[in-house]
């Protein structure tokens, strides 16, 4: 059954799930979701998600959100060309991976994203006024009064933290879970993906050799670069749309 997907820029969310279909060379239907027009906030994309986020994957009657999830789902789909390690330490840490990303480097990359890349004044803040679900209104609103140093210093620790995470767990092998390329690689590396541009003193090869070499090695997969070219801006790595709510940590 034909999948499509409903998806923004080949970055962050929406770039895991690009980067885990060519990987696995499935084939699909690509709706491009333009979100800083707020497509995503129009009746025929709030029936897919109610929460008005990208990506969005559908199969016959189901749509199926989460961008963690769908890649699971992806992978256990077709199990030529798997994605998740085979050993139960090296699944471990690919979870542990992906769930690091949602809960915790995916909200600090974003803000840092939002300030570098983010649309700011003119009617925004009335626009933001016009999203539909709360929440989403509520990140938004947030976003578009601008983020205080005190968030962005904050976000920089972070991804210092998550850097540091990444050195050690490269120095035992060449991809995040181990031996194998596996989905932590893709959740990193769809948010990672920014930092040589946003903090290139935590990611440039003296800092950080064995990442840096890593989101080298990531940006010349065929699949990647092919996922690369699926958005409509030359640098999906260079444009911002608000990213996830903070989840636990705040
Ligand atoms: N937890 C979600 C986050 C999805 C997400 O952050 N989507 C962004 C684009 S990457 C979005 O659609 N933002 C638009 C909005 O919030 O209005 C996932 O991992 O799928």
């Amino acid at each position: 059954m034909m999948m499509h997907l409903y998806h923004w820029e080949p970055n962050a969310a929406c770039a895991r799930v690009l980067i885990a279909l060519t990987e696995k060379g499935l084939e699909f239907q690509s709706h491009y979701v333009d979100v800083l027009a707020f497509e995503q906030h129009r009746p025929e994309f709030l029936k897919l998600n109610a929460m008005g986020e990208t990506p969005v994957l559908v199969q016959g009657d189901e749509a199926f959100t989460e961008s963690s999830y769908i890649c699971e789902y992806l992978d256990e789909l077709e199990p030529e060309r798997p994605l998740m390690p085979k050993a139960p330490l090296a699944r471990w840490k690919a979870r542990a991976w992906q769930k690091y990303v949602d809960d915790y480097l995916a909200a600090s990359i974003s803000d840092l994203a939002w300030a570098a890349y983010g649309q700011k004044g003119g009617n925004f803040e009335a626009v933001a006024e016009r999203v539909p679900v709360k929440e989403r209104r509520d990140v938004w609103t947030r976003l578009a009064k601008g983020l205080g140093e005190d968030d962005l210093d904050k976000a920089r620790e972070r991804v210092r933290l998550c850097v540091e995470k990444m050195e050690a767990d490269l120095a035992a092998g060449p991809w995040l879970a181990g031996d194998d390329y596996s989905l932590a690689d893709i959740a990193v590396y769809a948010y990672a993906a920014y930092l040589p541009k946003l903090t290139p003193e935590l990611v440039d090869a003296a800092a950080a050799p064995r990442s840096a070499d890593w989101l080298k090695r990531m940006g010349e997969r065929p699949a990647v670069r092919a996922a690369m070219g699926m958005g409509r801006t030359r640098d999906p790595f260079a444009t911002a749309a608000p990213g996830p709510e903070h989840v636990r940590w705040g």
